[in-house]
């Protein structure tokens, strides 16, 4: 916590990098586990690195620790002899090779940062990612400092299950009512992967053999009344398990694999090493209380978690500027997973979305920063869309380069050399290169700059003896807002086919923009073409092209590549939604949004089609969506051109819409099977069309399907549906789902985020009153994320309150959240990256909270968010 402001803190820099003094051959730590008074041991065997100035002195991080005593072989120190601050320990004059002694005082039951050692219900956990274990103990606390691990957890026997890294090698009784247990683990690991559980916990076990033979145990921690919703995440692991083996060659290297749930976690997981630990969230499921889209994020992030094993684990990082190494390569891992397990098309589609609600915004505003920042004051502000969806888009992008094969013999390679060792970027592009032999030194700008490229399509077809010719000239620019600006031209892999009235009239192309601008000549075509453009989305640059409309419906028609057919789809949403709204150029928009709406007719009924496909095309985006695009945002007239999309849609298929959802109901039993899944989301998407019409006859059907429903996709998505609408049911809806519900604190987060997102005129009042309801817990940070970050990055309406009074709430409860846990705080405050957008009253309406806060005491973490919100203005979407 900075408790002066008149002094910054000090940002660190890429540039700056320093190999560590010291190395740890050994960290043997006993915990006396205590909630008030949790006593440290640590024993490192500590060896002088060669790599550094041969009289650098000894520092070893720690923040928050009682320190009680300090030993050099034994031998206590005296007190000239170190000295003691706010964030670490140094010892003037120390042997080449010794035995550091440390015993420190620390209080979980205190830590509501939930970073280091704290308590989630009742039980003992960790989380040491980025910079958490030196408030556990002294340490080199540096990814490149990597030590085998030997633990001794000892407590009361109230605490009956004590875990950590690697494998289990000792466990007994103590005097007192006290037990300990003892885990080694043989695998050299950077601090921030140990892990520590204590507490009253029940498991499931099942079992894997690896390719080459290991028996692997599978265990999976939870409390006793949620062992029924763990079967998935270990069906989930096994697969990963088993794909990592098939599609990068990488098996698991302990005899014991172990997850914990937790209920306070300040993100979704963490890959400690042989222990993931997890927010409850995102590991806990069964039909009844989680929906399709619960059981797939649970499949990807168990994925996710697991395959960091390698990408992360066995290979880390040299320091915190490379964390995309381990990130944008895990997330490009568990992506390909979920292509495979699932549909590879709409799997395209939702990484693609997903890229654009969060990574562009973020490249545009003044969050913008490099995929590999270079300079921080806070590592936990950089676990970033840029850092992780941004970082796997570079990695896709090389694959497609360099293609399949050399791919792979790349990966094999990486993982190979850098093997035990903490590796840079450059060391993940030296492997693509040489597997490949393909220079990649310009590829290299996509980590270094921040900004998202345009690419602007200029075409032309002329008629030619032999049918048609068409030039395509394609032609890129940046202007990167954030710092590390650079206009230099990308190395972009442009990916397109061309489209005629009755189909694909040539095959896909890749074409490799190197320059500012590349022509494409087509000859001989048999019909007039049009570009289908940037396939699979196969490059992270924002389109510019004109076309007019009957080709925008062509491509809607006869695009063969689902993920540009479901592009242009939305791209004319968004432009008719905007034109309605009256900001934007589209001519004719209530002719075109008809038209528009009778292809989305078609698509819907087009039964040769996988509903999953059908679903996405048929999900309009939001108004945030909207607002994500708009030059200008102003939410009421946003709110109103979104509002006419969706009528007019729902209006002029009303009929399909009713047998579409008619037709589709099941009675199988439930599974979270992709296919079974595809069929709910088409169902339920034509549910929230029909609620749009306004008809209360619809609002009628989803009560029923919330009444009926038996499992919670149907429940929620009827659930929700109805609290967003304007209907006399809103209310009954909601009430119901929290009477059957009550007990539930993970499945009340659902309904905490309906309300959240609500735009009616009483959302703020309902809002506030939330915070104060039994289903709320302001140190709980899943419950801070459903009810004030979803109202600040979806409930539009209400936080851009013409009376100042969303931003009040807003900024107020940022305050509260700092003075409790910074990491969430500065997330928290990260959702209105977009604010230098707003119409002129409320910029600067927002803009005053932005400087009153900045004069508050604030975290480091909070400080350099607003910080750099409120640096430059935002060079536009
Ligand atoms: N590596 C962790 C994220 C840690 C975040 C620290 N602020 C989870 C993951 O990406 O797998
Ligand atoms: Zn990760």
């Amino acid at each position: 916590m900075r408790t002066d402001t008149a002094q910054p803190p000090r940002p660190k820099h890429l540039g700056d990098y320093q190999p560590p003094a010291f190395l740890v051959e050994k960290a043997s730590l006993t915990f006396a586990l205590d909630p008030e008074a949790t006593i440290v041991t640590a024993k490192l065997a500590l060896r002088r690195n060669e790599a550094a100035p041969a009289d650098a002195p000894l520092w070893l991080d720690g923040e928050a620790l009682e320190l009680l005593d300090l030993a050099i072989d034994g031998q206590p120190l005296n007190a000239e002899d170190y000295a003691v601050t706010a964030d670490g320990l140094s010892v003037k004059a120390v042997p080449d090779r010794f035995e550091l002694t440390t015993r420190v005082r620390i209080a979980p039951a205190a830590n509501t940062a939930l970073s280091g050692l704290y308590l989630s219900s009742g039980m003992f956990c960790t989380q040491c990612e980025a910079e958490g274990f030196r408030r556990i103990t002294y340490y080199p606390d540096r990814p490149d400092v990597l030590a085998p691990f030997d633990v001794r957890i000892e407590a009361q026997d109230s605490v009956p299950v004590l875990l950590s890294n690697g494998n289990p090698v000792g466990a007994g009784k103590l005097d007192g009512g006290r037990h300990f247990a003892e885990w080694s683990d043989p695998h050299p690991k950077p601090s921030y992967l140990f892990a520590l559980v204590g507490g009253e916990l029940s498991h499931v076990e099942d079992r894997f053999t690896t390719a080459s033979g290991r028996e692997v145990t599978l265990r999976v921690f939870v409390q006793e009344k949620d062992l029924g919703r763990c079967d998935y995440a270990l069906d989930a692991l096994k697969r990963a398990m088993h794909w990592d083996e098939e599609v990068f060659g990488r098996e698991y290297d302990l005899d014991l694999f172990m997850i914990v749930a937790v209920d306070h976690f300040n993100f979704g997981a963490m890959e400690n090493k042989g222990l993931n630990i997890f927010n409850a969230s995102c590991v806990l499921a069964s039909p009844e209380t989680a929906t399709d889209a619960d059981y797939e994020m649970i499949e990807s992030i168990v994925a996710h978690e697991y395959f960091h094993n390698w990408s992360g684990n066995r290979v880390t990082c040299r320091d915190w500027f490379q964390l995309c190494l381990k990130e944008g390569f895990t997330v490009f891992r568990d992506q390909e997973f979920s292509a495979d397990q699932r549909s590879r098309a709409v799997q395209r589609i939702k990484d693609v979305r997903r890229l654009w609600a969060r990574q562009f915004p973020e490249d545009a505003g003044p969050l913008a920063h490099p995929v590999r920042p270079t300079s921080y004051l806070a590592i936990d502000n950089f676990y970033t869309a840029t850092v992780y969806d941004k970082g796997a888009e570079l990695v896709r992008m090389m694959k497609a380069l360099i293609g399949p094969e050399d791919f792979r013999r790349a990966t094999d390679a990486y993982f190979e050399r850098n093997d035990g060792t903490a590796a840079t970027v450059e060391d993940f592009l030296s492997a693509m290169e040489e597997a490949s032999g393909r220079d990649l030194s310009q590829f290299r700008l996509w980590y270094e700059a921040a900004g998202t490229p345009r690419l602007a399509l200029e075409e032309e077809t002329r008629q030619t003896p032999d049918g048609y010719e068409h030039r395509l000239t394609l032609r890129q620019s940046t202007s990167a807002a954030g710092e590390a600006v650079s206009d230099a031209p990308r190395h972009i892999p442009f990916r397109f086919a061309l489209i005629g009235e009755d189909g694909p009239l040539t095959g896909e192309q890749l074409v490799e923009l190197t320059g500012e601008e590349q022509e494409v000549v087509t000859e001989g075509l048999t019909g007039r073409p049009v570009v289908s453009a940037l396939r699979g989305f196969s490059a992270p640059v924002r389109l510019d092209r004109r076309l007019s409309l009957e080709d925008r419906l062509l491509l809607l028609r006869q695009e063969t590549d689902s993920f540009a057919r479901w592009s242009e789809s939305r791209q004319l949403a968004l432009d008719i939604a905007s034109a309605l709204a009256g900001l934007g150029d589209l001519a004719e928009p209530e002719e075109t949004a008809a038209r528009y709406a009778g292809a989305l007719g078609e698509i819907a009924r087009e039964s040769t089609l996988d509903p999953a496909f059908r679903a996405e095309m048929l999900r309009l985006p939001s108004v945030t969506d909207l607002a994500r695009v708009a030059p200008v945002i102003d939410p009421d007239a946003l709110t109103r051109g979104h509002d006419a999309l969706k009528r007019q849609v729902a209006a002029a298929n009303a009929s399909d819409l009713s047998a579409l959802y008619d037709g589709l109901a099941q009675d199988e039993p439930y599974a979270p099977s992709a296919e079974q899944a595809g069929r709910r989301a088409l169902r339920n998407e034509a549910l929230r069309l029909l609620l749009a019409s306004g008809e209360e006859e619809a609002a009628e059907r989803a009560m029923a399907q919330a009444e009926a429903a038996t499992n919670m996709t149907d429940e929620a998505a009827a659930t929700a549906a109805l609290a967003l609408a304007d209907t006399p049911l809103r209310q009954a809806a909601l009430d119901r789902f929290y009477d059957r519900w009550q007990s539930d604190p993970l499945v009340l987060n659902k309904w905490l985020a309906w309300q959240a997102a609500y735009p009616g005129k009483t959302a703020l009042d309902d809002i506030r009153a939330l915070t104060e309801h039994a289903a709320f817990d302001i140190g709980n940070p899943n419950k801070v994320r459903a009810l004030i970050g979803v109202f600040a990055t979806e409930n539009l309406r209400t936080l851009h309150r013409a009376d100042g009074e969303g931003y009040a709430f807003f900024f107020d409860f940022v305050r509260r959240v700092d003075g409790l846990n910074p990491q969430v705080a500065s997330r928290l405050l990260t959702a209105a990256e977009s604010w230098q957008r707003l119409e002129p009253a409320r910029r600067t309406m927002f803009e005053n909270q932005l400087a009153a806060l900045l004069g508050d005491k604030l975290s480091d973490n909070l400080f350099e968010t607003a910080t750099r919100l409120s640096a430059k203005p935002s060079s536009g979407p």
